[in-house]
């Protein structure tokens, strides 16, 4: 039993509303084709995924779904909406509240069960974030917006302040997106200009080495010293090129999953000299947990520096005789900024 002359054909406006009550905000389906591997390899060519060693791998994977899951023939591209707002911060909006992980998968797990139920026999593959899947292609593709010159993925209704994920399929649906026919930059460059460590090395393209969101959240050695005085008032993940955006102006405000915990509220100064309880409490269950008690101090003193923050001296001095040579270095850095 089974073969290919028994597939069904599902339909999108179901599947949609099904997305939709599992908590996505914005749904689209698009045909599994394969991605042409130009861009992506070209980016990994140049280096640009720096220590990003796992984006080299399963490149195979990436530009073919058929490799994730056999016999695919739709992706449903899904997004979340995260933006709550604009109070200050140190830490990226996306990364303020709970693991936005951890959110998706619910959703996912919530979207499959319903599928299962009403469509058995349809198999799936899902990703959020960490699978060798290209998420923003995926979302390009299924019509939910565009990647703009700034490299994040730009929505009508939501701005860039969305998350993103894929579920593919082993079925087709009734009806395909098309990819949106506009390019809502024009020739505006405002997010290249506004970029601190010129990361955005050409329209569309980032270098991870130089980009600030990496150096805070996956950087876990040394910080290379030309990037360290746009530090500011970062201390995990960057939103500048996404705040300076004209199609930023009138984000949504998102529901209570992605509501922002204490952390959130905490000053530059509060976290690099937080103690291992205070970590305790405030950071696991966020994104925060992934650069770590000693990265996020680490983070934290080279903001100080960069920032000229004299008043954070005894902090600083405090770090000096941290046990962590990565809290110690950047400490050190700092203080001599301050000289
Ligand atoms: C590697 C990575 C990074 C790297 C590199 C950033 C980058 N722009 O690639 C670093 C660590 C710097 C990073 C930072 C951030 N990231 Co990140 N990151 C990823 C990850 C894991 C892979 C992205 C990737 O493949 N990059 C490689 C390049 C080559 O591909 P690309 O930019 O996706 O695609 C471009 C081209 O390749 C081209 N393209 C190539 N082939 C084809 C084919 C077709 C048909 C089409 C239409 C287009 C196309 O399309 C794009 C436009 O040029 C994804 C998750 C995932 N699995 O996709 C999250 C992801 C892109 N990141 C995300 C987020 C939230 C961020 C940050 C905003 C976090 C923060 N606040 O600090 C910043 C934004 C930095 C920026 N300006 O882009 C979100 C995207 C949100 C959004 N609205 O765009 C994702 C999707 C995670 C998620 N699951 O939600 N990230
Ligand atoms: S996230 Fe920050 S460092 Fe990275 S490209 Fe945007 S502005 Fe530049
Ligand atoms: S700031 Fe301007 S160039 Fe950059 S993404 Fe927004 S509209 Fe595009």
């Amino acid at each position: 039993m089974g073969g290919p002359e028994e597939l069904v054909t599902l339909p999108a406006a179901r599947l949609s509303a099904l997305a939709k009550s599992a908590g996505f905000e914005l749904v689209g389906f698009a045909k599994a084709e394969p991605i042409p591997g130009e861009a992506l390899l070209d980016w990994l060519a140049a280096g640009h995924h720096a220590d990003l060693d796992w984006m080299a791998q399963r490149v195979d994977e990436r530009l073919d779904v058929t490799r994730l899951l056999p016999g695919a023939r739709t992706v449903i591209a899904l997004a979340c909406n995260y933006w709550h707002s604009d109070e200050p911060s140190p830490v990226a909006r996306y990364a303020r509240g709970r693991d936005y992980h951890a959110t998706m998968r619910d959703r996912m797990r919530a979207l499959r069960r319903s599928l299962r139920a009403e469509f058995p026999g349809v198999n799936d593959y899902g990703s959020v974030d960490a699978s060798p899947v290209m998420e923003k292609v995926w979302a390009v593709r299924a019509g939910l917006g565009t990647v703009t010159k700034n490299g994040c993925f730009t929505t009508h209704e939501f701005g860039s302040w969305v998350v993103l994920s894929a579920m593919i399929l082993d079925a087709p649906v009734d009806a395909y997106a098309q990819a949106l026919d506009e390019d809502p930059c024009g020739r505006c460059r405002i997010c290249i200009d506004a970029c601190p460590t010129s990361a955005i090395v050409a329209d569309r393209v980032i270098d991870a080495g130089l980009c600030l969101s990496y150096q805070t959240i996956e950087n876990d050695e040394l910080v290379p010293e030309n990037v360290r005085p746009a530090f500011q008032e970062t201390v995990f993940g960057c939103d500048i090129c996404q705040d300076v955006c004209p199609l930023n102006m009138t984000p949504v405000k998102a529901g209570t999953r992605f509501e922002p915990r204490s952390l959130a509220a905490q000053s530059v100064r509060t976290l690099a000299g937080m103690t291992r309880a205070e970590f305790d409490a405030w950071v696991p269950g966020t994104p925060l947990s992934r650069a770590g008690y000693d990265g996020l101090r680490r983070n934290a003193a080279f903001a100080l520096g960069a920032s000229h923050d004299h008043g954070a001296r005894p902090v600083l001095e405090k770090l000096l005789l941290d046990p962590s040579e990565r809290v110690v270095e950047a400490a050190r850095w700092a203080l001599k900024r301050l000289e």
